[in-house]
């Protein structure tokens, strides 16, 4: 019965790891608007909603015949200098795979495009939830069953506000980690 119920916690956390952190994200520069200057769009306001993971990919589109993609250092970003980007992208359907963690400054090379808004950064925070805050749970579970419940540590909250899914999975995992801490 306890080989059971132990199976079906680690079915149960796996399960819910995977739902939480294995998709990575695509993200399209503006949304329905894409890359351009028309519309005002506020792509500072864009991606400060969203949460960039490693693994997620940003899609620019646009009319390559009037607009093009650069990727800036912070000092070119800030000034809308276009005169030697680290790297130039043209197709109209730029597909950029986030690799690294920071800041990842990004505007269209067509004068006076940046000035006017065609700008993004795409910040990809340094905290990462599995790496960063290992579950208490995984390592009661993994522990022999002479540990007292008592001693198991309190869900410890990160103070760099984790994403919503990741509170969710603590819970979940808490949740049923319980029944199996009781049962020894
Ligand atoms: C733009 O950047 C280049 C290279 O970093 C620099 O030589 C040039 O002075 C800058 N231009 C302006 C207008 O800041
Ligand atoms: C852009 O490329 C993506 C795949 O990378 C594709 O799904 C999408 O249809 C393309 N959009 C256009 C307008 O070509
Ligand atoms: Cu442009």
């Amino acid at each position: 019965m306890a080989l059971v119920e132990r199976a079906m916690v680690l079915s149960i956390v796996l399960v819910a790891m995977h739902i939480s952190f294995s998709y990575a994200a695509v993200y399209k520069v503006g949304d329905s608007a894409g890359w351009t200057t028309l519309g005002n769009i506020d792509y500072k306001k864009w991606a400060a909603t969203k949460n960039f993971q490693l693994g997620d990919t940003i899609i620019f589109e646009y009319s390559a015949k009037f607009h093009n993609v650069m990727r800036v250092t912070h000092t070119m970003y800030k000034s809308c200098n276009a005169s030697s980007p680290i790297a130039t992208f043209t197709t109209g359907n730029d597909t950029i795979k986030i690799t690294n963690h920071g800041h990842h400054f990004f505007f269209c090379g067509v004068p006076g495009h940046c000035q006017a808004g065609q700008k993004v950064d795409i910040n990809v925070l340094k905290v990462s939830p599995v790496a960063s805050s290992p579950s208490p749970y995984s390592s009661a579970l993994a522990s022999p069953p002479t540990v007292p419940a008592s001693n198991v540590p309190a869900p410890s909250s990160p103070s760099n506000a984790p994403p919503l899914k990741f509170i969710a999975l603590k819970m979940i995992m808490g949740f049923w980690a319980i029944p199996f801490l009781v049962h020894f």
